[in-house]
Order: structure tokens, then sequence, then C-alpha cells
């Protein structure tokens, strides 16, 4: 299409989607969030830039309408770019100049896009893939931004509602000429259930294992796509589903669902409390799972991201071990929330090489890809493995040369099967579930015999209001706090009195606040600690509203 003519197709659209509301919008680590009803310009703007990154890369590229954990009345967008990752960093800036610029300016910003990258060939009917979660605004949203890809000519596919690790896995099988997978929901679930019965076989329970887990769906996709998973997995797998009213229902996420169990170290509404009883929640758009269980007294045990990247971490070593491909190399990517029991344990105890990185999936994928094997997970249990294409291949040689060992050809190919029931592309709640399940299953370990590994260290999180959260600045993977002048000193103060000490602050990239994280050797040190950070935040970098409570 010459460019004339995209110009009026998109100048007429443009007039469907105004830019009502001044608010600034910011894309951050997990794309725009916002209240649903100021999302439409967005929206639509996201479908624009969408099909430039595509004609750009020459590839499929995805757009993920959801709010993830977010209450209903929000929603929000994200591109996932050709192999999956989130969208590159400096596109990011590009798609904050989108979503912001006032309409009479948004042709020239298109321009100026289309300039500096030198996108010639505009009349491309390149493919733009959409999903959606549940939530009551999603539908009216995904029209916008199809509106969007169709204005400048792209080539729009409706998954309608998958969860956000589908919209990845999609995006990835098309790039790869389907090498990867179908791109359809039913070869995502063909894919995952055929490796997992494959590596469990026919012994359903082993051991302490018993081939049951309580499921919370957060009322959301995750709940709803779980319901195929059990059709295809019979009886390998008993899912117990809770919280699975879905759309309009208003409960998505209400009290239930990951990051309701995370943050607040809370049991969930709908679950039947069962002691001892295997639990699991994924979250909103089912990118994150979390396992726990209720004990005798009815405490809760939260076995978190930390806890998951451990466990397959010393599963995969052991199995890269028995290979016997020496140079493979394996590390562990985690955050500075990473329990530090965990890092020691990792540490001291496994003998596996740990990365802290900075909070964002985009900076753990990075530095996982860095490794044979990277496992990388963030303590809310968003996360998963990447596997090397050199590891693949040679794993894939040893396979088939009969001169190797046999049992070093069954590691190479119980490792493959493993590979097959990850979703590489991105953490994804449901292929976390399988393989924790899987790894379970081999060790013959119930919940507690998992939890016996380390022991956690007990830890708080809090949030303070500031004026600006972006006056605080942190560096060396966001553990040491930059600016305001002297606000790492009173840290570093503060916690040297305290028994295996250690809290950092941050600016969040998804609220307006900073957070700060804590921990030491009792729960009453780590919130004594949490706090009294959290005042020193509220002092020096401009809080406001109520100043944090410090315990006397
Ligand atoms: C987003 C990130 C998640 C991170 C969280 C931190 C992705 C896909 N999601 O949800 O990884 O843990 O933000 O939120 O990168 P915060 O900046 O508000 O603490
Ligand atoms: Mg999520």
């Amino acid at each position: 299409m010459a460019n004339s003519s995209y110009r009026t197709v998109y100048a007429f659209a443009r007039e469907m989607y105004p830019k009502r509301i001044k608010l600034e919008m910011q894309y951050g680590t997990a794309g725009f969030r916002s209240k649903a009803s100021n999302l439409d310009h967005v929206m639509y703007r996201m479908g624009l830039l969408a099909v430039l990154r595509a004609r750009y890369k020459k590839a499929v590229i995805g757009v993920m309408i959801t709010a993830s954990h977010n209450p209903e009345p929000d929603n929000g967008v994200k591109v996932v770019d050709p192999q999956g990752e989130m969208l590159e960093q400096s596109w990011e800036a590009w798609a904050t100049k989108f979503a912001n610029v006032v309409d009479e300016k948004l042709e020239d910003t298109i321009n100026e896009l289309i300039k500096e990258f030198d996108i010639g060939n505009m009349g491309d009917r390149v493919e733009v893939v959409i999903g959606r979660d549940t939530r009551p605004s999603s539908p009216h949203l995904t029209k916008a931004v199809m509106d969007g890809v169709l204005a400048l000519a792209g080539k729009p596919i409706d998954y309608g509602i998958v969860t956000t690790p589908q919209l990845h896995y999609f995006v990835v099988c098309k790039n790869t000429n389907r090498r990867y997978g179908q791109p359809t929901e039913e070869g995502y679930y063909r894919k995952l259930t055929n490796a997992f019965k494959k590596i469990r076989g026919n012994n359903y329970t082993c051991g302490k294992y018993t081939n049951k887990v309580l499921y919370d769906g957060a009322n959301g996709v995750g709940a709803k796509k779980v319901k195929y998973l059990k059709e295809a997995l019979g009886e390998s797998l008993i899912i117990d589903m809770y919280n699975d009213e879905i759309i309009g229902s208003g409960k998505l996420n209400y009290l239930c669902g990951a990051d309701h169990v995370k943050t607040h170290q809370d049991f969930p509404v709908g679950v039947p409390r069962i002691p001892n009883a295997r639990c699991c929640s994924v979250d909103g758009d089912a990118d994150r799972i979390v396992y726990y269980y209720l004990d005798d007294k009815e405490n809760i045990h939260l076995l978190d991201g930390d806890r998951i990247a451990t466990l397959i971490a010393d599963y995969l070593r052991e199995h890269l071990t028995a290979t016997g491909i020496s140079e493979l190399t394996i590390g562990l990517v985690q955050t500075a929330y990473a329990n530090g029991a965990s890092t020691e344990y990792i540490t001291n105890h496994l003998n596996i090489p740990v990365a802290c990185v900075s909070t964002g999936i985009k900076h753990l994928h990075h530095q996982a890809l860095t490794y044979d094997v990277g496992v990388y997970f963030e303590a809310n249990g968003h996360g998963t493995v990447v596997f090397s294409n050199y590891a693949k291949d040679r794993m894939k040689d040893r396979v088939k040369n009969e001169s190797f060992p046999i049992q070093q050809r069954e590691a190479c190919e119980k490792l493959l099967s493993l590979i097959d029931l990850i979703n590489e592309t991105v953490g994804d709640a449901i292929s976390d579930m399988l393989l924790i399940e899987t790894i379970l299953h081999a060790r013959e370990w119930d919940i507690t015999d998992w939890e016996a590994c380390y022991k956690d260290l007990p830890n708080r999180l809090m949030k303070v209001s500031v004026k600006d959260r972006n006056v605080i600045t942190t560096t060396d993977a966001e553990r040491i706090c930059q600016t305001p002048d002297g606000l790492q000193d009173e840290i570093d103060s503060l916690v040297s009195r305290y028994n295996k000490g250690r809290s950092f602050v941050r600016p969040s990239g998804t609220e307006d606040v900073v957070r700060v994280y804590a921990e030491a050797k009792s729960q009453e040190e780590a919130n004594k600690l949490a706090a009294e950070v959290a005042m020193k935040v509220y002092e020096m970098a401009g809080g406001v509203g109520t100043a944090p409570e410090v315990p006397a």
C-alpha cells in the first residue's frame, strides 16, 4: 500500500480512538497498566506500533491484553518480540511516546519511527497475533488493537482468551516455522501433556508423592485453560480446581491467586483448608505460580519462586551430569527479592552459580540465555528454564550415537522430554506446574519433603508512597540505592544492627510507590527492619500520606 493510502485509513481509524485523557503513561516492566477506561487510545496505538515492529523485525509480533494480578477494573497491554521476549528496551521508549503523544502529533511520531528504523516496506502484510485475559474490558480493547493493526495494513490474528505464556508460545511457533510447535491451543496442550505422560509413565503415585493437587485458578484465564488440560491429562494428574468463576464475576484475583498468596502469605479463599494437601495458585494471566500447604495448626507454608527454582535446578543439574557432556553449563538467575537462604542453599549445597539481576522478566531471561541450561525465577513465582541450541544438539546427537553408555543416552532423552514440557519462551504457570509435579513424582516427595531442603529467612515487604518515586535510583541489581544521597548509608547502618539482616529499596515499575524489602533472623526483626527502612525512605525521598509505623 502506498504511504498516502495507509494514512487515509489510519487517520479515519484514529477518530475512533481519540486520546481523551491527560494521564501520562509509561511502558514499564509489564507494559502499560491502568484503569481499562483509560486505555482505548493506548491499545489502538499499540496496534500501530506492533505493525511497525513486525515490519522492522520482518517477523510476527504479539500483543497481549492483560493486567495480570491486578484487580478486574484494570487492564493493560504488552508487546511480545519475535523470539517470545519482552519488547526490546529501546522500543519501550517509543511505546511510551506513542501512548502519550497528542492526536495531532501521532502521524508525525509514526513517521519519525519509520525514519529512525528505516522501515521502507509499508505495504507488507505483517502478522500481529493478539491474545487477551478474561477481563470484561478485554474484548473491546482487543478491537482497538486490531483497528490499529489494520490502520497500518497489518494482519491482526485474534487468538481470543489465552494465557500470556500461550501467546508467547504462538509467536515463537510462528517465527520458527513451527519447529517450536503448532501455533494453536491444541498444539500447546498436546506438546505439554505428551511430554508429561512420557516422562511420568503409568506409575501415577510414587513413594510419598500423590497425583493430586488443589489448584486455585484466581477466577481467571488460568482456570479456564486448565479445564482442557485436565481432560488431556486424565488420571496421570488429578487437578482439583477452585476459583474458576470467570468472566464478569468481579472476583478475578480477589483474595486468591498467586500474588495474593505470596504477598500476604495468606491461604486463598475458595480452596478447601485440608491439612498437608499440596496446593498451588496461578495469577490472572497464568504466568506465575506458587505452591503452599496448611499444616496441622492451619499455618500456611509457602513454596515460592525461589523454592521452585531450587527444585528444578537441582533436578536438571543431576541429569545434566548424567549425560556425560561435561562442557554444558548450568546457572540460576534470581533477583534481590530471592530469600537469602535460597541463595545460600544454591551456592553452597547445589554448587550451581547464581546471578542476581534487576526485577522484571526481561532481565532474568536475558541473563539465563548466557548458560546452556539457564533456570530463572522471581520469588513471586514467575520463571522458566531456557536451553541453548548447542545443548539441545549435543543431546540429540548423543541419543542417536550408540557408542555412548546407555545411562548417558537415557539422561539425554529424559532432558529432551523435559525441554518439551517447559515453555522456554516465558514463565508459564501451567508448564511450571507440570514440571514441578514431574520432579516431585521422580523424587517421591510430598510437599513437606520439598520444603525441608532449606529454611527461609523471615522477610517483610512494604511500600511507601512518595511524591516522585524516580528520586530513588539503584545499582548492583537494585541492591544498592544511589539516590537520594545518604539513603544507602542509613540503610547499611540499620541493617548492621540485625542478625542476618538484609534490606533494599527500589521504585516499583508497575505502581506509583517505592518498595522496601527486609529479611532477618526472626519475623519480628524483619518487620522492624522493614519499617525502619521504610521510615528512612519516607523521610529522605519525599514521603506523602501517613508515615510508616515503626514498632517499638
Ligand atoms: C511485572 C514483571 C514482574 C515483576 C513485577 C515487579 C514481567 C513480565 N512482569 O509484573 O516480573 O516482578 O513487575 O513489579 O516482567 P514492581 O516493579 O511493581 O515491583
Ligand atoms: Mg502475570
